[in-house]
């Protein structure tokens, strides 16, 4: 399990709060510690864990909270965010020109991991179909090249080298223009780690860089170094740009997570993570999932779902709009153009204690048209937008014309409008009257109008 121990660490923080009967200060002081210690444990930063847990304490107390979910369920989802937030939001997928050969000159330091992920890597993309080669342009170490090679006929990666050749550059340079010349489109290039200290080596890797001129620099970087691992993304980064880090090792190692938030506090793109010495132990890194999976809760995608679907409060206006009964297009369009999608009718209905009623049909139509219709809806009048009745077929036929689209597009879209308009109606009949949690104060509990227009 990789980071099997800070991840059981923060599993047990967080049942323990879940299991607490209140979640007051105390018992988020509690947490705090725990945290605190799971990620110290794990030689995260120290000055990284203490604003970490800052922001945990004064979110999990002072935070608003939707309607809909407890303290102790918006308590989780801050402590998986803010996890997030120290590993990178954003996942950056390895850069891959098309329409040409690709090279990516891998380097670090000796030892590191380089020779094996390159295997695993090359595999893992031959996997998601493009072809694939790697370069033995360690010249340095006796039984590179065999080590490399081995280890790519094992996973059926094809392998160029040339065992007598000492240069490195030159076998790197004849092992890219080879596969190049097949139109190979994944070109992973291996090089020596012969230096324990990084000024020799990142003078050599800008060499070999002159001369290939590669898509990308990947970095490969132990993890067992802990917070260590972030001086040689530093140092290598400002020597030359690094396109991709590899954090390898992350199985068993206890210092994982230290390197992995060291690593991500220097701004450098983690891609990818060697979790094991096997071919296949290689992960592409995506924050968001790798902290649900460090947390290890089985309901914790759908405990987060749920306070993220609690707190997408809808479009108010909107809101209004259904309880007053006067659904007009106008209120169509702004639902469309705030939130993108009328999907979120659904979620309205839902809040209103009539979720999932939507008749899918209804919703399909919908989402497939709705680019089209926020077209036609821009070439309608203020007062056609007021009141689609007035909408006969002359007013069709210029609106259709007016937005390059068919009367029978038109035809549709009032048609959609009338649908959900009847299906409005028809639930607040059903329902006699209806409520908006959190609205409560806003609509003073009125009757609804009779009817609607
Ligand atoms: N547990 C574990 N071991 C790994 C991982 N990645 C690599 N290793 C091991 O680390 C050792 C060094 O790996 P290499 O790929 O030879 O490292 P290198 O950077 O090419 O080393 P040099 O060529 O000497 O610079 C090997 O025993 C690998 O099996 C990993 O993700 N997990
Ligand atoms: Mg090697």
């Amino acid at each position: 399990m990789v980071l099997g121990k800070l991840g059981s660490s923060l599993h047990q923080a967080v049942q323990k709060l879940l299991r607490s009967s209140v979640v007051d200060e105390k018992s988020v002081k509690e947490l705090v510690q725990d945290l605190q210690r799971a990620l110290l444990q794990a030689d995260v930063n120290v000055h990284l864990v203490m604003d970490l847990t800052k922001r945990i304490e004064q979110r999990a107390l002072k935070d608003k909270i939707a309607p809909g979910i407890s303290r102790r369920e918006y308590v989780v989802k801050v402590v998986y965010e803010e996890l997030t937030d120290i590993l990178g939001q954003k996942v950056v997928p390895l850069k891959v020109q098309p329409n040409q050969s690709n090279i990516y000159l891998v380097v670090g330091i000796q030892g590191s991991g380089k020779t094996t992920n390159i295997v695993k890597l090359a595999k893992l993309l031959k996997k998601e179909g493009h072809t694939v080669g790697v370069v033995a342009a360690d010249t340095f170490r006796a039984g590179a090249y065999d080590q490399l090679k081995q280890l790519a006929d094992r996973a059926e990666v094809p392998c160029f080298g040339d065992p007598k050749e000492k240069d490195s550059i030159k076998v790197a340079k004849k092992g890219v223009k080879h596969y190049q010349d097949q139109k190979t489109k994944i070109i992973l290039v291996d090089t020596a780690g012969r230096h324990k200290e990084e000024t020799g080596l990142i003078r050599e890797m800008k060499q070999i860089a002159k001369a290939l001129n590669p898509t990308e620099i990947i970095l490969v970087v132990d993890g067992t170094l802990g917070q260590q691992a972030s001086s040689q993304a530093e140092a290598f980064n400002a020597a030359t740009p690094i396109g991709s880090i590899i954090v390898t090792k992350l199985d068993g190692s206890a210092r994982g997570g230290g390197a992995l938030s060291a690593v991500a506090a220097t701004g450098a793109p983690i891609k990818y993570i060697g979790t094991g010495e096997k071919v296949n132990d290689i992960e592409k890194f995506e924050p968001t999932k790798f902290v649900g999976q460090l947390l290890g809760m089985a309901d914790f995608e759908s405990l987060l779902k749920k306070v993220q679907d609690a707190e997408a409060m809808p479009d108010k206006e909107l809101a209004k709009a259904l309880l007053s009964g006067k659904f007009t297009l106008k209120d169509m369009m702004a639902q469309m153009e705030a939130m993108g999608n009328v999907g979120s009718i659904g979620k309205i209905l839902s809040m209103l204690g009539l979720g999932y009623k939507v008749p899918d049909e209804m919703k399909e139509v919908a989402t497939e048209n709705l680019e089209k219709w926020k077209v036609i809806l821009k070439s309608m009048t203020e007062e056609e937008l007021e009141n689609p009745k007035l909408i006969k077929s002359s007013r069709t036929a210029r609106i259709a014309r007016g937005s390059g689209t068919q009367q029978k597009d038109v035809k549709d879209l009032l048609k959609q409008y009338q649908q959900s308009r009847k299906f409005i109606k028809t639930l607040r009949k059903r329902r006699g009257g209806l409520r908006i949690p959190g609205m409560e104060g806003m609509m003073g509990g009125q009757k609804p109008p009779r009817g609607g227009r």
